[in-house]
């Protein structure tokens, strides 16, 4: 796999193609980062952006994990000494999880935010932005149903910390995309220059296929869970034996969250996949990428129940050392 490849792959959107191009072809050292709202416990989609920067990782880029504190407290997630809290065991569980310590900064927002260089910026922003520009690019992050002046502040921030933090790159989920998109809109008149984007996509609620898998509104996979509790969780789980209809999620059908999991977690992070299966129902299955397991499964060779028994062992594979960090934790 060529190094635009790896960087590409399994994303939904790459804005634009030329740019990361250009990276690809001399990525040793180039920074790529993610932001997050602390959390004390990682969830699947912050695995789904792990998974994309140990991607970038493996193609030579450092990594910059912003834990994005200030972002946090204006989204009302909690007092600004709980959100520290919380960023530090969000940190430890990412390492656990596969990033690479010695190619990996995690920074706190808090760090550079407040300083007065960063304070002029912001305000020049919030003086070049319309409200209406600013809540639209919100709309997918917010939380809250009433809209706070934090609110609009807080993606006119994010649109100035990839500047702040000399990043080359900037990877979201297709949730962060508005963020993003503003961002390039409106740096260029501070005089910075507009970073490239990578979009990860959002995989569909295990229990239903439909809309967002998070904590907040559906069944979600997490490293709070125990050995049980996934396997539960998987085999209650939506699974037609259809590949997903709209890999993008872009229109309203149901999709197929188990596939999507085998697609954006299980097949980056391990070379074979294997299904285990009694002699008498033709025993294991293997195999190497994706495609062929989605093609299995289409075609009735590979039964739901099979592939979810094979899916819950591999997700307890990725979430086990995460759930050993919150287990020290909470001794
Ligand atoms: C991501 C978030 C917050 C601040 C950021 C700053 C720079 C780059 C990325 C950032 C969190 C993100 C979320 N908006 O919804 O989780």
């Amino acid at each position: 796999m060529d190094a635009y490849e790896r960087i590409t792959r399994n994303v939904s959107e790459v804005v634009t193609e030329e740019e990361v191009r250009a990276l690809a072809e001399d990525p040793e050292g180039r920074r790529a980062y993610v932001g997050y709202e602390p959390s004390g416990v990682l969830h699947i989609g912050h695995m789904l952006t792990a998974n994309k920067l140990i991607d970038l990782q493996e193609a030579g880029f450092e990594i910059v994990v912003l834990l994005a504190d200030v972002h946090a407290y204006l989204n009302d997630k909690g007092t600004f000494e709980e959100i520290r809290e919380t960023a530090e065991r969000m940190k430890a569980q990412f390492v656990a999880y596969g990033l690479e310590e010695e190619h990996t900064e995690f920074v706190l927002g808090s760090e550079f935010q407040l300083d007065e260089d960063y304070a002029l910026d912001l305000h020049q922003l919030e003086l070049s932005t319309t409200l209406n520009r600013a809540q639209r690019a919100m709309a997918e992050i917010q939380g809250g149903d009433t809209a706070k002046v934090s609110h609009v502040v807080y993606p006119l921030m994010q649109a100035l910390d990839v500047e702040y933090l000399d990043l080359d790159l900037a990877v979201g989920g297709m949730d962060q995309r508005k963020v993003h998109m503003l961002h390039r809109e409106v740096v260029p008149d501070l005089g910075y220059d507009a970073r490239p984007c990578l979009h990860t996509p959002i995989i569909a609620n295990l229990d239903d296929g439909v809309g967002k898998m998070s904590s907040s509104t559906g069944v979600t996979i997490s490293m709070e869970d125990s050995t049980e509790s996934i396997e539960e969780k998987v085999n209650a789980a939506y699974c037609p034996p259809t590949r997903d209809p709209d890999p993008d999620g872009e229109g309203n059908e149901r999709r197929n969250p188990v596939l999507e999991i085998f697609q954006h977690h299980v097949f980056p992070r391990f070379e074979t996949v294997v299904v285990e299966r009694p002699e008498q129902y033709g025993g294991d299955l293997e195999y190497d990428d994706y495609e062929a397991l989605a093609a299995d499964l289409e075609s009735g060779e590979l039964h739901p129940a099979d592939a979810k028994g094979a899916l819950a062992r591999y997700l307890d594979e990725l979430v086990a050392p995460g759930r050993a960090v919150l287990a020290e934790y909470d001794e």
